[in-house]
């Protein structure tokens, strides 16, 4: 296949940069676009060209459809970039640049609308051999069959909604007589957010590690792991803090969880980037939650633990390219990522506004990726991330020291940000002796 020359980056913010960064790199041209509310945005003065696609909410703008075709049409596209959120695993979209003869920088069609229902996710990686946690086979009928298979199971259990992610339509049932009410309540929760109020069940698995294992898989059937990240440091189910290796994993633990992941990919024929979600219990024992089909943002402490550069790969493989074998990539050192937003560092309400003051730190290994700059003026309009903070360092210790460092190098002024929360964790002794879970933050 020939080689894609002039691809379309349709996101914003700093996984626009990000990417126009990638692909100019690769010495390949890169199309920006843009709402009006990001008519002053940093990506656009640095991508080859840039194209105003609409107003300012995303619905006018990039969620778009006809916008963003008719933008890469226009430049002169072969490819478009999806970056995360937005238009990244959107079915319809991924059919749509097919028809147009635009390269989607992403998974077929076909492996994203498989992985988009949960609950047929979940059968699909039990056939491969991955582990699952005990529950449903496939979607609940009724709260009578609901019922008899929680006593089975034993409570507490946990109900998800098929088309869900994120937490929304779940609900936890800790007795038999609280599971119609949270039967009723996840299934119109999740009808409203997603127009499908398909439900399934599992056991609850208490205080668990988030553990995920970035893949990619290439057009020859080729599959690598990029080793693992550990995003148990949550907020109402918004990422914090990432860092890659998942420091609680024993080395046979870890083995097993990338050989499950590689066989994963393979086993579906997943091309491009993706990551696999687990679940850890106390026990170290990995359960399969969840499959994201697209880039995530805290990919890179994978690729500050690798050295690869993951969006020039998931470029490559998207142009034909084979993966390098996974005797090739060496995992060294650890990595860390905190999420800078613009939300006040206690309660974390969202602070948009005007920046006045902005020095970002830097040194060795330390990345800052953002799309904000001085006098630049955070809309309330989109996500509240305006950058994520990375280091690496030789061992988790000294990651933690040299982001403390970093950390306190960084001054962001004329809004608030959540700079002091990441300070505060860096001293705090659970997060120092990697003794935390996913609800940790929810027990403040
Ligand atoms: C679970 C769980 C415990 N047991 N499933 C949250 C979002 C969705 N992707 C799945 N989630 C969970 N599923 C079982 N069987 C706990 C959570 C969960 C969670 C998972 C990962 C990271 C943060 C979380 C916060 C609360 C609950």
């Amino acid at each position: 296949m020939a080689q894609l020359q002039k691809i379309l980056v349709a996101n914003r913010g700093e996984i626009a940069l990000r990417a126009i960064r990638s692909i100019k790199e690769m010495g390949k041209q890169a199309i920006a676009v843009y709402s009006k509310a990001d008519k002053d945005a940093l990506y656009l003065k640095y991508a080859d060209a840039s194209i105003c696609i609409g107003e300012a909410p995303s619905s006018q703008s990039y969620l778009n459809i006809p916008s963003i075709i008719s933008a890469a049409e226009i430049s002169g596209c072969d490819a478009i970039f999806p970056g995360y959120g937005f238009l990244s695993e959107n079915q319809s979209f991924v059919e749509i640049c097919r028809h147009h003869d635009i390269k989607f920088i992403g998974p077929s069609v076909e492996t994203m609308v498989l992985m988009s229902d949960k609950s047929k996710a979940k059968e699909v990686m039990k056939k491969a051999g991955v582990p699952v946690i005990l529950g449903s086979e496939g979607a609940l009928q009724n709260i009578a069959q609901a019922k008899k298979l929680a006593k089975e199971i034993t409570y507490p259990v946990i109900i998800k909604a098929s088309a869900g992610g994120g937490g929304r339509g779940m609900r936890v049932v800790e007795h038999e007589e609280e599971l119609e009410k949270n039967f009723l309540s996840a299934e119109s929760e999740a009808l409203n957010a997603f127009g499908d109020g398909t439900l399934y069940m599992e056991k609850y698995i208490k205080n668990p590690r988030h553990i995920e294992v970035q893949v990619i898989g290439d057009s020859f059937g080729n599959a690598i792991s990029i080793g693992e990240r550990d995003c148990s440091l949550q907020r109402r189910h918004q990422k914090l803090i990432e860092e890659s290796p998942a420091a609680i994993l024993d080395e046979k633990t870890r083995k097993n969880l990338h050989e499950v992941a590689i066989k994963a990919t393979q086993f579906i024929g997943y091309e491009n980037a993706g990551t696999f979600e687990f679940l850890l219990d106390a026990d170290n024992n990995f359960y399969f939650m969840e499959m994201n089909t697209r880039l995530q943002v805290e990919h890179c402490v994978s690729e500050m633990v690798s050295g690869l550069d993951i969006i020039e790969w998931m470029i490559r493989v998207a142009q034909g390219e084979a993966l390098p074998s996974q005797e090739q990539i060496v995992l060294k050192g650890h990595a860390i990522e905190c999420r800078i937003t613009a939300e006040d560092p206690i309660k974390f309400i969202p602070s948009p506004g005007k920046i006045t003051k902005y020095i970002i730190p830097g040194g060795r290994n330390v990345r800052m990726d953002s799309h904000v700059y001085q006098d630049y003026v955070v809309s309330p309009t989109y996500d509240s991330m305006i950058g994520k903070l990375i280091v690496w360092g030789e061992d988790r210790t000294r990651a933690i020291a040299k982001m403390k460092n970093a950390l306190s190098e960084l001054q962001i002024e004329g809004i608030k940000t959540v700079r002091d929360f990441h300070l505060k964790m860096m001293d705090n002794q659970d997060f120092i002796n990697n003794n935390f879970d996913t609800n940790y933050l929810s027990r403040f």
